[in-house]
């Protein structure tokens, strides 16, 4: 039986010539950016890559297939239908039903793996959420993410993970499941919109090269985890903190009166936080994510040259 995966031809080529391929996902778009703002947003992050003459994987399902790399008719469907949000248990189902969906970080790892790519841009992880109210209260509410990552050797670029998550919690699990994580000229963890979050971290690198050796030493050591690069935003281009903090207080609360959960956790605290900045976050989010492109540009160049 094949792996039913459809790999476009541009990036096919690529992955075989060993030019430099960057795969993004599509969650960010649908699920990640408003309505307004998706088409705009696809089609920069695959252009950030063009211009740094790497070629863009933009991961997603389209009609019951996994595919990687997309052509400008499907950029222009991933922003404008309306797509379900699929982590990896749910590729199963979209695919047995002929679906459409958009691919979450453990999704696009997954499918990314089997094409052959090695570098992935995103914006923030999923991770581990707070607990409701009552901090004794588990919710067991864990991003698929982190398993997925590690169980693929992939090299992820994040802006680390947005506060609305545990971010202690998060770190922590990514050390008991073998996840690398390395910030990029910071020894702290970003914390998405901010460039700090409190969090040190043991390991900093100071260039895509640097990155590109660590990725040949897993090679080596036959490592199936991932290489999470934290990649923080300049403190010029940060949400402003007070701001910050009133926000998320207040997204907290709401999804907390209004008992969101599940899947729709992440988008819902990610549009109400977009409504109470006056679209701001919204912004700096588009900031972070070209950011995380243009660094995994360079380490994509740096792995290809290794
Ligand atoms: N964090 C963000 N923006 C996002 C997501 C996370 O700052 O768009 C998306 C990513 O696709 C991530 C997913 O993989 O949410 C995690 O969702 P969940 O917690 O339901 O696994
Ligand atoms: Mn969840």
């Amino acid at each position: 039986m094949t792996f039913p995966l459809s790999v476009s031809p541009d990036v096919a080529d690529a992955i075989s010539s060993g030019t430099p391929v960057v795969a993004l996902e599509s969650t960010i778009i649908a699920h990640g950016l408003p309505r307004t703002r998706r088409l705009e947003g696809a089609r920069r992050f695959e252009q950030v890559l063009v211009d740094a003459g790497v070629v863009p994987a933009t991961i997603a399902v389209l009609d019951g297939e996994l595919r990687a790399g997309l052509t400008a008719d499907e950029l222009d469907r991933i922003a404008n239908e309306e797509l379900s949000k699929l982590s990896k248990r749910d590729l199963p189902v979209a695919l047995a039903r002929g679906g459409s969906g958009a691919t979450t970080v453990a999704a696009t790892s997954f499918i990314a793996d089997h094409a052959g790519i090695r570098v992935f841009a995103t914006g923030g992880l999923g991770g581990v959420h707070r607990g409701t109210g009552d901090t004794t209260e588990h919710t067991y509410d864990e991003s698929a993410d982190l398993k997925v990552l590690s169980e693929v050797p992939i090299t992820v670029v994040s802006a680390g993970v947005k506060s609305i998550l545990d971010i202690g919690a998060t770190l922590e699990r990514m050390e008991s499941l073998g996840i690398t994580v390395v910030g990029y000229g910071t020894d702290e963890f970003p914390s998405f919109w901010l460039r700090s979050s409190g969090h040190t971290l043991d390991w900093s690198v100071p260039d895509a090269a640097a990155v590109a050796a660590i990725m040949e030493s897993r090679e080596q050591l036959e490592l199936s985890s991932a290489l999470v690069v934290a990649n923080p935003l300049s403190l010029d281009d940060q949400l402003d903190p007070a701001t910050h903090d009133r926000v998320l207080e207040e997204a907290l609360r709401r999804a907390e009166e209004k008992q969101v959960g599940g899947k729709n956790l992440t988008p819902f605290l990610l549009e109400t936080i977009v409504s109470l900045t006056d679209g701001e976050s919204l912004e700096v989010n588009l900031r972070i994510a070209e950011n995380n492109i243009r660094l995994a540009a360079e380490i994509a160049t740096a792995w290809s040259r290794h």
